[in-house]
């Protein structure tokens, strides 16, 4: 028999370690991770862990000979910053990656009669709008709308939700026998700040590591103009979001793609938050008018009603909470000795 297992790619990252120490403290331990890199020291001997590419579809089929995947978390992605100097190898990673993993949770599917749960972080980067005065027309998005990304990973996101939900309803449609369908279920993320991460490669990056910089000491020169405003969360939140929307019974959704958010605030108002806690912070704006055209496309708000509706879903950390009980201890924690 193989062993039951819920698959964590791109496990290393920042979502994947975060979103580990929750199963692990939730008690379940029958976690395979899989990441290009290995997992941190801390996480090492709790996990089944595998160091290999998701578009290795050898890997991919020596792991099904010996697990039974019950639900893949597939966060493994090129960010949007990253993904504009290699398109290509984003596009590679991004879609063929979840081509590729969708495939087999739907042999997993079929072969077993159960459905895999397929759940997959999406972004705000799969909005685009075309200016700053539609930014400022249409503040808080719905899900169909402005779905015109304008950068390689927006699309691959874009294009992934569609193909989870083909995999969920369609994969196979003109059989004779319909297979058993994958459960594919998704939520477009804010920017994410976590206390024990910086991110890499992506454009709302400027949040988090401003807030890093002030804590280690060293000045900052955000890339976005103080005015520039986009939703976020806070990295507890995104992990309880995957973990809710994992949880939540099939017949309550009415979408398989939720928008998600917490609270939205300008890169001003960022650096505003970032000096009450750390006062001589030195924070510039020197923007970088490529990065700052890509958050520009990039929504104010997104209208999560859907996702509160259906599935319960309510950020616990507000602004306020984010860094005040969350970010701004930890992260002094973490960097004491600066
Ligand atoms: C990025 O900036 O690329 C990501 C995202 C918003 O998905 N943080």
């Amino acid at each position: 028999m193989r062993r039951k297992v819920i698959l964590v790619t791109g496990a290393a990252g920042e979502i994947g370690t975060a979103l580990i120490e929750q199963l692990l403290q939730q008690g379940i331990s029958d976690i395979l991770s899989l990441d290009i890199r290995p997992l941190p020291p801390s996480l090492q001997s709790k996990v089944i862990h595998t160091v290999g590419d998701i578009c290795d579809r050898a890997l991919l089929e020596r792991i099904v000979s010996e697990y039974e995947i019950d639900t893949i978390y597939h966060l493994a992605a090129l960010l949007s910053t990253r993904a504009e100097f290699t398109p290509e190898a984003a596009h590679r990673v991004n879609v063929e990656g979840t081509l590729g993993l969708l495939q087999i949770a739907s042999d997993q599917s079929d072969w077993r009669g159960k459905p895999v749960l397929f759940i997959f972080p999406s972004s705000v980067a799969i909005y685009g709008l075309p200016d700053l005065s539609t930014k400022a027309q249409f503040p808080r998005v719905r899900e169909w709308e402005w779905n015109y990304p304008r950068t390689m990973y927006g699309s691959n996101k874009l294009y992934c939700e569609m193909l989870g939900v083909y995999y969920s309803k369609y994969y196979r449609q003109l059989a004779v026998e319909r297979p058993i369908m994958v459960d594919f279920r998704s939520v477009r993320f804010p920017g994410l700040i976590s206390a024990f991460t910086v991110p890499s490669g992506g454009t709302s990056d400027y949040g988090p590591e401003m807030l890093h910089a002030a804590a280690q000491k060293k000045s900052y020169a955000c890339f976005v103009r103080e005015d520039t405003r986009i939703p976020f969360m806070a990295m507890p939140d995104a992990i309880n979001a995957l973990l809710k929307l994992a949880a939540a019974p099939v017949e309550r959704l009415s979408r398989r793609v939720y928008n998600v958010t917490s609270f939205s605030l300008s890169a001003g108002e960022f650096r505003e938050w970032v000096l009450r806690s750390f006062p001589d912070a030195e924070i510039t704006f020197e923007p970088d008018l490529r990065r700052q055209a890509i958050v520009d496309s990039w929504p104010e708000d997104m209208n999560d009603n859907d996702a509160r509706r259906d599935w319960g879903w309510q950020p616990e950390y507000n602004l306020e909470r984010s860094f005040l009980e969350y970010l701004v201890p930890n992260i002094q924690r973490r960097y004491q000795k600066y």
